[in-house]
């Protein structure tokens, strides 16, 4: 028995907002989840904080399913992003514990290492192709073995996965949403002659990735996977909206070009359809948002036997302690396919001391017992909290659309 004497709620904005949850036991160990949701952080906060921390003073840190269920069930309310992303952040926080009461690195709880190392993308972007292509370029030559590509649109004055800064993309940049155009039209007469220019410059040993960010009907994501089948890509993320998980039968009749979805998933319920069938090829559902390590874990066995493989999502609103807790999962789940890795801030990585290191495009989550990240309290202090909201999408008839 390790008991919880103490559970308390940290919010904080080292370069954008993070909230974490501290769990201390009577043993005098402690360990940290990560419980940020993007432009929605306080609601995860009170859930926390009101309905949560009351259940866990008194309980057995070790008995980390038995919590999970308790959480899951004992709510009656099941699923959805701010529960899941609460429940996530419990858990989290427990196979930190348990990785520091076994003095082990948490990939040692969860199996042990499959792997040498887990492969990554990282992120070229720029408002036009040949400054997308010179920043890929850029990456390929520091050692990276797989990169994600994306360009503006000609004609559209923003668009997704642009970015300000040349090292990380941080859409939520709004105290009110942000409201952008889109076009359908001007995104497909412009997309493929960015995947051109990639292989015409960057060879073909790279692996190139490319997000659609759900924007594609069925059928437009069909002929977007066929058009880009030449250039051999790694996958197509989110290439239309998958709450109606029938979508991608459509997609899939007509293109081989690889299938990444679910970073907004938050349970195994919602892409049971896309892994049963195998309509998709890799599970973006992260750690996160999808209930944590304990409940990624079984969509994970459960996506190993229709070969569906992970990639999880990793862009800068997901926090340090959720970067490593991936590493560790990635290092030893069986079916690993990729993980996203977007640098954080330097104010970030100040406030969250990590283990986790990256070589030539490689990372892996370190030797420290548990998760190997810490978050500094008096900094975390100095960053109050900032609202900040996604942006908007409307058609150029002002229609809204999906972002
Ligand atoms: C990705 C994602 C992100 C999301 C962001 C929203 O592939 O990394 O699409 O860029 O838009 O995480 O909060
Ligand atoms: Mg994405």
């Amino acid at each position: 028995m390790s008991k919880i004497i103490s559970a308390k709620v940290i919010i904080c904005s080292p370069g954008r907002n993070f909230v974490t949850l501290k769990i201390e036991t009577e043993s005098g160990h402690y360990g940290i989840g990560d419980a940020t949701l993007n432009g929605r952080e306080l609601a995860v906060a009170a859930y926390l904080e009101e309905h949560v921390l009351p259940c866990l003073v008194g309980r057995d840190a070790q008995k980390i399913e038995d919590v999970w269920n308790y959480l899951y069930k004992g709510a009656y309310w099941r699923r959805g992003p701010v529960t899941m992303t609460a429940i996530a952040a419990v858990d989290v926080a427990l196979w930190d514990i348990k990785g520091k009461l076994a003095n082990l690195p948490l990939y040692q709880l969860l199996g042990g290492a499959s792997r040498d190392g887990v492969m990554v993308y990282a992120h070229a972007n720029h408002k036009t192709v040949a400054g997308t292509v010179a920043n890929a370029l850029d990456l390929k030559n520091k050692g990276f073995k797989a990169i994600r590509l994306q360009t503006g649109v000609p004609g559209l004055a923003s668009n997704y996965g642009v970015s300000k800064h040349k090292d990380f993309y941080e859409p939520a940049d709004g105290d009110l949403p942000v409201e952008n155009a889109w076009s359908t039209e001007k995104y497909m007469q412009s997309v493929e002659q960015l995947f051109v220019e990639a292989r015409r410059s960057l060879g073909w040993d790279v692996h190139l990735l490319h997000d659609v960010h759900h924007r594609l009907s069925p059928i437009e994501a069909a002929r977007l996977g066929k058009d880009l089948e030449p250039y051999r890509l790694f996958w197509m993320e989110d290439a239309s909206p998958a709450e109606n998980q029938k979508n991608f039968q459509l997609i899939r009749q007509h293109t081989t070009t690889p299938l990444a979805v679910g970073e907004v998933f938050n349970s195994l319920w919602d892409c049971k359809t896309l892994i049963e069938e195998q309509l998709i090829d890799y599970i973006r559902a992260t750690i996160v948002h999808a209930g944590g390590l304990s409940h990624l874990r079984k969509l994970a066995c459960f996506a190993e036997i229709h070969n569906v493989k992970t990639g999880f999502h990793g862009a800068t609103d997901l926090s340090p302690i959720t970067m490593a807790a991936a590493l560790h999962f990635d290092l030893s789940v069986a079916n690993f396919g990729i993980q996203e890795y977007m640098r954080h801030s330097d104010e970030t990585y100040a406030v969250f001391n990590r283990h986790y290191t990256i070589n030539e495009g490689y990372m892996l989550p370190g030797e420290a017992p548990g998760l190997g990240v810490d978050i500094d309290e008096s900094l975390a202090a100095k960053y109050p909290y900032k609202r900040a909201y996604l942006p908007v999408n409307r058609l150029e008839d002002g229609t809204l659309f999906h972002w």
